[in-house]
């Protein structure tokens, strides 16, 4: 490729200097500290770019328009920041999308990279470029894979239309640190049958049959084929409904999904900060059977290590590996994000 955009310079400049020497009867030549510079005429019998490209029927005109006909070439993407401010003010989008913040880029520790294969373009008609995907290693066999496109817009948006007006919302009462709350965010549980019961703060969601939500089925089918070798067998589905709205600091360490257990999960409509931080050393070392001091000597942890995602409209966050045994997340009240967001977690429940 390099060889060919060189070529084509070369190809480039001689034929502006044939051009220039051959409409003027006296070649333009001039010095610089004594050295002959300029264009020069050609010599009786010289090869020229016109003399070559004429015999290797080379058209310079064909070559600039294949060129940026091929896939070799491709011309920058146009990416529009999913923010409010992107948007005219009378569109539609610019009502749901209101966080008009850059992605904040991870806390100390690994930044995200690219995943082999990144951006790669695949061969063949009508294939569609896989969505970029960024791996961010959290260290200890925790890992976050990140998909900012993993859906398309328009399809994303119907989606959240369907799943605002359709879900069986409720906004349950659970217990936190023994006293009874109402839930900061409204929630539904879908899963398959006969699986053992999801219960979290004290509450135990009734779960509904996919058979009932096609569009769910539909979803999932996206999932797994994203992701090869996952089998999500249960959703837990949340509504923010505006800034207050919000999922406190926990992990999903329930032993119904194992030791470490992939969570899939999905973003529609307005964009929120996702957090992860290391869980504190006595909380992991519990969970690995390990004293404190000897998970602390393992950690070697001073300062809570902290990554920030943000989670657009059409997304998909992947936690994987130890995540939930060694890390919490949450997603705090914004009060920039001020309308609806609807997050799809799938996971997989031991049989
Ligand atoms: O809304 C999110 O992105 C996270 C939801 C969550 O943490 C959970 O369902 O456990």
């Amino acid at each position: 490729m390099a060889g060919v955009l060189l070529s084509a310079a070369v190809a480039c400049v001689l034929l502006a200097g044939t051009v220039t020497a051959s409409s003027s009867s006296s070649p333009r030549v001039f010095t610089v500290g004594g050295e002959e510079r300029g264009w020069r005429q050609p010599a009786p019998g010289e090869e020229t770019y016109n003399h070559w490209a004429t015999k290797n029927r080379f058209h310079v005109g064909d070559f600039l328009r294949d060129l940026t006909a091929s896939r070799l070439f491709q011309p920058p993407v146009f990416d529009p920041p999913s923010t409010a401010a992107s948007f005219p003010a009378a569109s539609p989008m610019a009502s749901r999308l209101r966080l008009g913040q850059p992605s904040p880029n991870p806390g100390p520790g690994p930044s995200p990279s690219p995943s082999p294969g990144e951006g790669k373009i695949e061969e063949g008609e009508g294939r569609k470029p896989e969505p970029r995907r960024e791996v961010t290693d959290l260290g200890g066999g925790s890992e976050v894979v990140h998909i900012p496109r993993f859906m398309a817009r328009e399809r994303a948006w119907e989606l959240f239309e369907h799943l605002d007006k359709r879900i069986p919302w409720t906004r349950p009462t659970i217990r936190v640190f023994g006293r009874s709350v109402v839930q900061p965010r409204d929630t539904c549980y879908v899963a398959d049958k006969g699986l053992t019961d999801l219960r979290y703060s004290g509450h135990q969601p009734h779960a509904h049959s996919w058979d009932d939500f096609p569009v769910l089925k539909d979803i999932l089918k996206e999932v797994h084929e994203a992701l090869p070798g996952s089998h999500f067998n249960s959703l837990l589905l949340n509504r923010y409904k505006g800034c207050s709205d919000y999922v406190s600091w926990h992990a999903d360490d329930e032993p119904l999904y194992g030791p470490t257990p992939e969570i899939a999960s999905v973003t529609f409509g307005c964009e929120r900060e996702f957090l992860l931080r290391k869980k504190p050393a006595n909380t992991q070392s519990q969970a690995a059977g390990e004293s404190g001091e000897t998970a602390r000597k393992r950690l070697k942890v001073s300062a809570p290590q902290q990554h920030s995602f943000l989670l657009k409209h059409g997304s998909l966050l992947v936690m994987k590996g130890y995540t939930q045994r060694d890390w919490q997340h949450a997603v705090p009240k914004r009060a920039r994000a001020a309308s609806t967001r609807i997050n799809l977690t799938f996971r997989h429940v031991l049989p």
